[in-house]
């Protein structure tokens, strides 16, 4: 035995991470791939790794060194399953099996629980950063025992990305709590990136500007409070020219957004937890929008709005309009997500500080952001928040953004622009505000054709009118 760490699955994810873990001091890599290729090709391109390579199940786990610990990466579902077997073959109980792939975290409870039963450690661990991430330092979310932890932490702290001198790792929880994270750090990248692409479409359409000069408008944004490497990259992409016809890129990409379904996921889960995670919900929904073109065909000679839809006169206070519409809605959207976690958290028994999973975001991931610091900066104050968007920081930026806000949602519903996230995270936060909802006209309609019974606000008890008789109040047994 020779190596103190071996990865299964040596795909673009595998390879870099190994090559990546190979690159640390003190460590010698044990690499293994179903299909031999894959792991010949690595061999053969980074010599300088010192690999140590296994070809059956038995040679990698007589490569490792005890406790053995593996991290795999190979396409999630079946194939996690079906590695997870063939190591639980060949371990001994006190070694960890890792799954850094993206698996659903009801999967990863089901597994650490079975593994468990062997004596091996299982950890389902979320890793993003994509490929550049996995190479030079992701964002790592691990779950799983604290025994486990003790054996991996140092391993993982030393490569995933560093932010202001901290390791963007941390023990998130037992069993599935890390893959939890994870799922919603990608419901609120695809929230961030909806909201961004809204905004790019309301200066398109509100100024005429081209992309090109869209992009410089982006720059300028990622040096003020909205740092952060998607609206860098977004700069970027709008900056690129097409070689082939001359075109900015993004008038020759076809309009239709794809998605793995971590973002469904995150709000299939929420709608599990009753938690309102409207803006990533959009988000999600945007993208199936825009992903049926048979509909749209059929549907683009809906009549628009009447009125002129011109430019605007003032391009420049447009712009900061726009600018701190994004703000908002942004701080509404990771609002909601952090409150995903304390409900998951809630429902699955996991203790999660919320303030280390912002400062693991801050580096490697897709989301890292100056702004995480501040949702740090929240939870160090109030651990036991209950609606992140209430802490003081976050009040003074949404008080500052909220007639910006609310002039660019009426802009673009007479406009006829779609901005499905601003719009809902604007209806959101009147929401939370507001001091009655016309819940209670629900609660009437429910009680008046399910008889399902409310609340008063004036006495304790549970109340019935009795609508097909006399209409008399009576009081009831709480049934829903
Ligand atoms: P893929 O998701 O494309 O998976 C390919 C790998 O899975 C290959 O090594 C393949 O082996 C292996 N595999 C399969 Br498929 N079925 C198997 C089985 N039954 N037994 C053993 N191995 C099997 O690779 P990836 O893009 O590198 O992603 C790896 C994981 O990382 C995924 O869970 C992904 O969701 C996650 N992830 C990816 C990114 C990203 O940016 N790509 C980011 C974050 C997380 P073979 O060579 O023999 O076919």
């Amino acid at each position: 035995a020779v190596a103190n760490i071996g990865v299964v699955g040596l795909a673009v994810m595998g390879s870099n991470l190994a090559r990546n873990l190979a690159s640390r001091e003190g460590n010698t890599v044990a690499v293994y791939n179903r299909s031999r290729s894959k792991t010949d090709e690595l061999l053969a391109e980074h010599p300088e790794a010192g690999f140590a390579p296994a070809f059956t199940y038995e040679e990698f786990a007589a490569t490792l060194t005890k406790p053995r610990t593996a991290i795999i990466m190979v396409k999630a579902g079946a194939g996690t399953d079906a590695v997870i077997n063939a190591l639980v073959e060949v371990f001994e109980p006190g070694d960890i099996i890792v799954d850094g792939g993206n698996a659903l975290f009801t999967d990863t409870i089901r597994r650490e629980k079975a593994v468990r039963e062997t004596g091996i450690n299982f950890v389902g661990a979320g890793i993003s950063g994509g490929e550049e991430g996995a190479l030079l330092g992701p964002s790592i979310m691990p779950g799983g025992s604290d025994e486990s932890w003790v054996t991996l932490g140092p391993i993982l702290k030393s490569i995933a990305a560093v932010a202001e001198g901290e390791p963007c790792v941390t023990h998130i929880g037992h069993d599935g709590a890390g893959h939890f994270v994870k799922m919603v750090h990608n419901g609120i990248e695809y929230a961030d990136m909806q909201l961004i692409a809204e905004a790019y479409d309301l200066i398109r359409r509100g100024t005429g500007k081209s992309p090109a000069e869209i992009a410089d408008v982006f720059a300028e944004w990622n040096r003020g409070e909205l740092e952060s490497y998607l609206i860098e990259i977004t700069a970027e992409v709008l900056r690129q020219v097409d070689a082939a016809t001359g075109q900015p890129l993004v008038d020759v990409i076809l309009d239709q957004a794809g998605a793995k379904g971590t973002g469904a996921w995150t709000v299939q889960t929420a709608l599990n937890l009753g938690t309102p995670v409207s803006g990533i919900a959009e988000a999600v929904f945007a993208r199936s929008l825009s992903s049926h073109p048979e509909q749209r065909a059929v549907s683009r000679d809906l009549p628009g709005p009447s009125a002129s839809t011109g430019f605007v006169d003032d391009a420049d206070a447009f712009i900061e309009d726009v600018r701190l519409a994004l703000y908002a809605s942004k701080i509404v959207a990771y609002s909601q997500g952090f409150d995903e976690i304390r409900a998951g958290a809630a429902e699955y028994d996991w203790t999660i500080d919320l303030g280390a999973v912002s400062k693991i975001w801050r580096g490697g991931c897709i989301i890292r952001a100056q702004f995480l610091n501040r949702i740090a900066d929240a939870y160090a104050e109030a651990p036991e928040l209950p609606v992140l968007l209430t802490a003081p920081y976050f009040v003074e930026a949404l008080g500052r953004a909220q007639d910006s806000w609310r002039r660019i949602v009426q802009s673009a519903a007479g406009t006829g622009i779609p901005a499905p996230a601003f719009a809902s995270s604007l209806a959101y936060y009147d929401g939370l505000r507001a001091e009655r909802l016309p819940a209670a006209l629900v609660q009437g309609q429910r009680d008046f054709f399910g008889a399902h019974t409310y609340k008063r606000v004036d006495r304790d008890g549970t109340f019935h009118t009795l609508w097909s008789g006399d209409r008399t109040e009576i009081e009831a047994e709480d049934t829903h």
